[in-house]
């Protein structure tokens, strides 16, 4: 049986998740609108693996006879100044779900529930792997500043890279 105050910590983070999906579904538009088809690619599976990490939490707490229970999410921010704007945003997000997890990691040390702090190690990583990816691709960025052409081939090669996802166990 799941312990109830984990079981509300995993609750609220699958509603960031689900959160998130929508965060890079709406980014993925505004690129794709505003002629980055390369990072909307990138964008729509980033919000993709999203879902996935919120299904892996909800098949989590109800294999442990708890409920998976999903809260009102609010509106994405639909509007963006530029590419930068956007990855800075992707990074600065990404930040802030690695902090909630280490939150509900640290829960499950008070707790010692330890088998979803296990389950846990799985999202841990994954947080290392996103934020590295999108420091890169936001270096990049960076780098080329104003360069059209330069963007123009940063977005071509956003459209091959994704987040490596491990999928929904
Ligand atoms: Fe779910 O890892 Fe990004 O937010």
């Amino acid at each position: 049986m799941l312990n109830p105050k984990i079981e509300t910590a995993l609750n609220n983070q699958i509603t960031k998740e689900e959160f998130s999906s929508r965060l890079y579904l709406s980014m993925a538009i505004w690129c794709e609108v505003n002629g980055y088809p390369g990072a909307a690619d990138f964008l729509y599976k980033h919000s993709d693996e999203e879902r996935m990490h919120l299904m892996k939490m909800i098949h989590y707490v109800n294999n442990r006879r708890g409920f998976a229970h999903l809260f009102a999410i609010e509106e994405p921010q639909s509007e963006y100044a530029s590419l930068l704007d956007v990855f800075t945003q992707v990074l600065k997000h990404e930040e802030s779900i690695t902090e909630y997890i280490n939150d509900i990691y640290g829960l499950t040390v008070e707790e010692r529930d330890y088998s979803t702090g296990n389950f846990l190690q799985w999202f841990i990583t994954e947080q290392i792997e996103e934020e590295s990816l999108i420091s890169t691709i936001l270096n990049k960025i960076k780098l080329v500043g104003n360069d059209k052409a330069g963007m123009f081939h940063i977005d071509k090669e956003l459209s091959e890279m994704s987040i490596k996802n491990t999928g929904v166990e």
